[in-house]
Order: structure tokens, then C-alpha cells, then sequence
């Protein structure tokens, strides 16, 4: 490095290089500390091998290392058939919501790259996953509707927990399925995050997603309150894609005693967003509470009250909800959700495989191939596999969903945090309390990240052994969680017909609320001070992409760059070895970039120096290779 320094150094290459010049220019003996990748990535290997990946048990010593899945073959050089996307870009998206309306086969969507995961493996695909399998899309189910592969949790679990680019997997999966709309969750004024965020946000990530290769936005509001949808509605019509608004179902409409969410309340919410301009409107059931008999009531209604297409979304949490999808379509429905079989069911959406074959030889029946779909569903199976430790272990469908209206996604993560604070064996006592607190807030729309105040709120109260009946008791001063005192300030705005005065006195403790959109009084995010500071932490010129996920969870922003400092790029490992580390003695081969590839093999771990360090032996490409680690068991 030393005579690199020399070299590289504007006096010496300015020839004007004296004798006294190394005398007097100290910065030659500081050297560079950057390490080349093959380092970095054996860093990662030897810290695995030491301290196992956060949170995941390591698989037992002598017991191999699940391999890689191979995706299905197809023929690879076959031009690819025109899909959706194709026909999008030549209607446009007024006139192609127009064609999804007069279409005799019902539209599907494939839900495995998003909500699939995120409801059963905790939203922890890796990108990797996907893209080996997206040709494979391209080729073999271009009948598709859409594929729904961005946007929810995935934004922030991308960042947080697989040290990934979420824009990285847009701008690959772009690249490799051309021909098939995709289709992203955006939660109104929230984004892909859990609060509200400045318009100026909202809009430009909108933008952004929609330059990246987002067709379809389906945009929501946890209260379903529509002003707080506005902004992201109005930013998505400007950007050219589809604009999906999505009515979040709760209650259950054929129940005449419990008239707040009835057919009437469905029917209006849907007008007021026709009358936005909305290209389609969504039947987003997130906690698979929209029973056969009300989906199609429901779906012939809204098809009745307006023009629009109606795309139906639920999680099979009772185990009917295949049969909701079934009744919807005889009742009108243009486009339903459904996840490939392997990755279905349960917390999923019913199975994409069961649907279109339900629909064979009917006057419904799907164009899409069932033959490719069940290649597809073994693909997913293996990968499945690979995330075995985060998988919930439901064994049957749920009993509960329909007494506790919790979404599918949030049980398995209520159930996590309720097992860290001693509590995982009161859960049922938790859902009751969950119910209950439903009740108390006026019985609100519950996804996130509504839902989340109202699990927040829940385990409060069976933590400390209270009832909602406390929470009135005004001779009681109760310590509430921030997200409870934050809605009731209105910050999350507002459910229909209001929270109960009652409730939210007590709750601020006569402190002052919010009633108008919550984003409408916050100042704008200063963009390029935000690009400025994202490029000083990636130590490279940031993008507007790069600013927005650092505006959208800055902390986890921090540690994604000092990961990619400390290992470079670890979304190019293989799944495997990115949870587990190499297996000792397998040689185990990775491809850097197209054409460079590294061979790892890990020896031995040594045993523990003075320092609490340990030393790894590898080889890398055959040559031999140490790393020291600190073991922090
Ligand atoms: C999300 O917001 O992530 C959801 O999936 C809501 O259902
Ligand atoms: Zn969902």
C-alpha cells in the first residue's frame, strides 16, 4: 500500500516528487482500511461461524446445510408472452381497468413474493429467493394479473433484518419479469412505515416506486379514513400506474346486531373513492374475517354501485376463505389474491393452485396453467424450507380469528412480543383483551399500524393485570403506551364516526387532539439535506431512492450502511449460508457479480484468545485465509 500511496499521490504524479517529499507528506503512511469483498464476506462467514445469525438457533452440528432450490426450467429462448404489463402500457390505466371489468376468466394475483412471506415466514424472504424463480414468471404465468411483490413490511424487513436494498429487489424483479404488472401495498399517509409522514414523503416515494417499476399501487388507511388516503392516491393518478384504493373489511356485514360496518358503509366509502378517479377498488380483508356469504354479497354490491374492478384480498385464517374467493367470483368478482399453494393458506391467502383448478371447465375458469403453477408451488416449497426458524408452527387453521379479529400477520407477532414479556402462556386471555380493546376504541379498523396500538394496548392491560374498565376508572393514573396516547391524539387520524370521547379523555388526560389529516401538520422533509446524509453514510453519491429509506427508518438505515461497510453486499450469499454460516469442510460457491465468483470453505474455528477473540481458518479459493472475531457468547 505504501508504494500505491506514492504512486497515487497528486505531488508525485505531478513529477514533482524531491527527495524530502516522503520526509513531508505523512498521509502516504496512512493505508487505505477498506477491505476488498472476498475479506468483507469472510468477515460475515467467520462471525457467523462464531456468534451464529441474531435470533436463529444454529442447525445441530453434523446436520447439512439445506441447499439452494432450483427453479423450475422453462424455455429460455422463447421471446416471452405478452402479459398485463404490456397490455397497461398500451391502454393505459383507465382503459386497462376498463378491460379487468369486462374479462369472463376471473383476474389472479400471486401474493407469494409479499404477503405470503410476510403472513408466514415473518417477511423474511431474501430477494435472492425471488429472483432466481422471476424468469420462471415470465415465462411459465404471464396470464397472471399481477404479482404482489413490494411494499407492506417487506420495505422495512428488506433493510432491518436482511441487510437489503428493497429498491435493489424492485429494480431486479423489473428486469427479469417485464411482462407482468407488479403490484405494491402502500399504507396511505403511513408509506411502507408505521406512522404518518410529510406529503412531500408520500409523494416522492410514490414517484419513485412508480419509476422503479411499481404498475399498481394499493393504497389503504388503517382507519379507513380517506382523507388520510388522499395525498397517496393523488400522487399515484400523477405517476401514471394503477391506482388500486383498498376498503379494509371488519365486523362481518351479514350480522344485524352489529350494524357499524354493514353493506351501506362499504357501498359509500367505495363512492367517495370512484369519485377520486381510483382505477380499482380493493376488498382488502386482512384478517380473513370476510366470511363466503358476505364476499359475494359484497362483491355483487360494490359491482352494482360502481364502474370500477373489483380485486378481492383475504388470509385463509378460519380455512374457508378459498370459498369466499369461489363465491365472489360467481357474484361479479374481476380479481382475486391467492398465494401459490406451498406458500398458501393459514396466515396466507387461499392457494392460487386450488382456485384456478376450482374454476376449471366453469365459465370463470383462470387462464393461467395449472401445470406451470404446481412447478412454481414446488420451487416455493424448497424455499419455504430454507426459513424454517421463522416459521409460526400453526398447525390448523385458527378457531379464534373470528372472536379476536386480529390480522393473521399480527397473531404470530403479538404472540412473539407476549412470549418476550412472560406472557405466551395467557394468550387467549390476550386475544379477549385484544377484542376488547376493539370494543373500547368504538370498534376501529384493525391492520397496520392500527392494529398494532390496539396488541399494544392489549398486553398492557394483561400485563398489569387490568381491564378496559380501568382504563375509564378515573381515580386510576394509568402510564398508557405511546402508540395509544399517539392515536388518541389523532396521529394515525380518525375511524368512523370518531373515537369515544370517553376513551380519549382519559387517555390524553385532557390533552389537545388532532381532527384533520395528521400529514397536513407536518413540515415538509428536507429531501436533498436527507440524499446528502444518506450518501455520507453509504460513502457514495445517494440517490433519491436512498434518501427516502433513510427518511423512512433512519436508524435501520444506519446499521444497513455500517453492515455494508463491515461485510460489503451480503444479499449476494446464498440463503443458507446467509442464516447459517458455511457448513465446516463444504466448499460453498458465490457469485459476486455476473462472472466473478468466490470459492469459500471454512476449516476450523480456534479457541478463544486472551482478547474473548477467535480465530476462523478458511480457505479461500483455495488459498489459506484467518479472520479473528470476537465471540460475544
Ligand atoms: C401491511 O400493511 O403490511 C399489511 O399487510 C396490512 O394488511
Ligand atoms: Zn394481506
Amino acid at each position: 500500500p505504501f508504494l500505491l500511496n506514492v504512486i497515487n499521490h497528486p505531488t508525485f504524479q505531478a513529477g514533482r516528487c524531491v527527495t524530502r517529499f516522503i520526509d513531508e507528506t505523512p498521509e502516504l503512511f496512512i493505508f487505505p482500511t477498506r477491505r476488498d469483498r472476498a475479506s468483507k464476506l469472510l468477515t460475515y462467514a467467520a462471525e457467523l461461524a462464531v456468534n451464529g445469525f441474531p435470533g436463529i438457533e444454529r442447525p445441530a452440528a453434523g446436520k447439512p446445510l439445506p441447499v439452494e432450490p432450483q427453479p423450475p426450467a422453462y424455455d429460455h429462448l422463447a421471446p416471452l408472452q405478452p402479459g398485463s404489463r404490456d397490455l397497461l402500457k398500451q391502454l393505459g390505466p383507465v382503459k386497462f381497468a376498463a378491460w379487468a371489468r369486462e374479462q369472463t376468466p376471473l383476474l389472479l394475483t400471486d401474493t407469494t413474493f409479499r404477503d405470503a412471506h410476510q403472513s408466514l415466514l415473518a417477511t423474511r424472504m431474501r430477494t435472492r429467493d425471488m429472483v432466481r424463480v422471476a424468469r420462471a414468471y415470465a415465462a411459465l404465468v404471464p396470464q397472471l394479473f399481477s404479482i404482489e411483490m413490494w411494499g407492506g413490511a417487506t420495505f422495512d424487513t428488506a433493510m432491518r433484518f436482511l441487510k437489503e436494498d428493497p429498491w435493489d429487489r424492485l429494480a431486479q424483479l423489473r428486469e427479469l419479469i417485464p411482462n407482468i404488472l407488479f403490484q405494491m401495498l402502500l399504507r396511505g399517509a403511513n408509506a411502507v412505515g408505521y406512522s404518518s409522514y410529510p406529503d412531500n414523503v408520500v409523494r416522492a416515494f410514490v414517484h419513485e416506486s412508480a419509476q422503479a417499476g411499481i404498475d399498481l399501487f394499493r393504497v389503504f388507511d388503517s382507519l379507513n379514513w380517506v382523507p388520510n388516503m388522499s395525498v397517496a392516491i393523488e400522487a399515484v393518478l400523477e405517476s401514471g400506474a394503477l391506482c388500486e384504493a383498498a376498503i379494509c373489511y371488519t365486523g362481518d356485514l351479514l350480522d344485524p346486531s352489529r350494524p357499524k360496518y354493514n353493506l351501506r358503509y362499504y357501498v359509500e366509502m367505495a363512492r367517495d373513492l370512484e369519485k377520486r378517479g381510483v382505477h380499482l377498488i380493493a376488498v382488502k380483508d386482512m384478517a380473513g374475517l370476510c366470511k363466503p356469504l358476505a364476499a359475494a354479497k359484497l362483491v355483487e354490491t360494490l359491482r352494482q354501485e360502481v364502474g370500477v374492478p373489483i380485486h378481492f384480498h383475504t388470509h385463509d385464517m378460519g380455512g374457508i376463505q378459498g370459498a369466499a374467493v369461489l363465491l365472489a367470483a360467481q357474484a361479479g368478482l374481476d380479481v382475486a389474491d391467492g398465494a401459490i399453494a406451498s406458500m398458501s393458506s393459514m396466515t396466507s391467502q387461499p392457494s392460487l393452485n386450488a382456485i384456478v383448478e376450482a374454476l376449471r371447465f366453469s365459465p370463470r375458469e383462470s387462464s393461467l396453467d395449472p401445470q406451470a403453477l404446481l412447478a412454481l408451488s414446488r420451487y416455493w416449497a424448497d424455499v419455504r424450507g430454507l426459513y424454517e426458524p421463522f416459521e409460526a408452527g400453526i398447525l390448523a387453521p385458527s378457531a379464534e380469528v373470528y372472536a379476536y379479529e386480529m390480522p393473521g400477520g399480527q397473531a404470530t407477532n403479538l404472540l412473539q412480543q407476549a412470549k418476550a414479556l412472560g406472557l405466551g402462556g395467557r394468550w387467549s386471555e390476550i386475544g379477549a383483551m385484544y377484542a376488547a380493546v376493539n370494543q373500547l376504541f368504538g370498534d376501529i379498523v384493525k391492520v397496520t399500524p392500527s392494529s398494532k396500538v390496539v396488541g399494544d394496548l392489549a398486553l398492557f392491560l394483561v400485563a398489569n393485570n387490568l381491564t378496559t374498565d380501568d382504563v375509564l376508572d378515573p381515580s386510576r393514573d394509568l402510564a398508557f403506551p405511546a402508540s395509544v396516547v399517539e392515536m388518541m391524539e389523532g396521529r394515525l387520524g380518525q375511524p368512523p364516526g370518531g373515537f369515544p370521547e370517553a376513551v380519549r379523555s382519559r387517555i390524553l388526560k385532557g390533552r389537545p387532539y388532532l381532527t384533520e389529516r395528521p400529514s397536513a401538520s407536518l413540515p415538509p422533509a428536507d429531501l436533498a439535506a436527507a440524499t446528502e446524509q444518506a450518501g455520507r453514510l453509504l460513502n457514495r453519491p445517494a440517490t433519491t431512492r436512498d434518501a427516502l429509506s433513510f427518511l423512512l427508518y433512519d436508524k435501520v438505515f444506519v446499521a444497513l450502511a455500517e453492515h455494508q461497510h463491515t461485510y460489503s453486499d451480503t444479499s449476494v450469499l446464498p440463503t443458507p449460508m446467509f442464516f447459517h454460516g458455511l457448513e465446516p469442510g463444504v466448499e460453498t460457491q458465490v457469485e459476486i457479480e455476473p462472472g466473478k465468483t468466490l470459492i469459500f470453505k471454512l476449516l476450523t474455528v480456534g479457541d478463544p484468545h486472551e482478547d474473548g477473540t477467535r480465530t476462523v481458518f478458511f480457505e479461500l479459493n483455495g488459498q489459506p485465509r484467518e479472520v479473528r472475531v470476537l465471540d460475544r457468547a
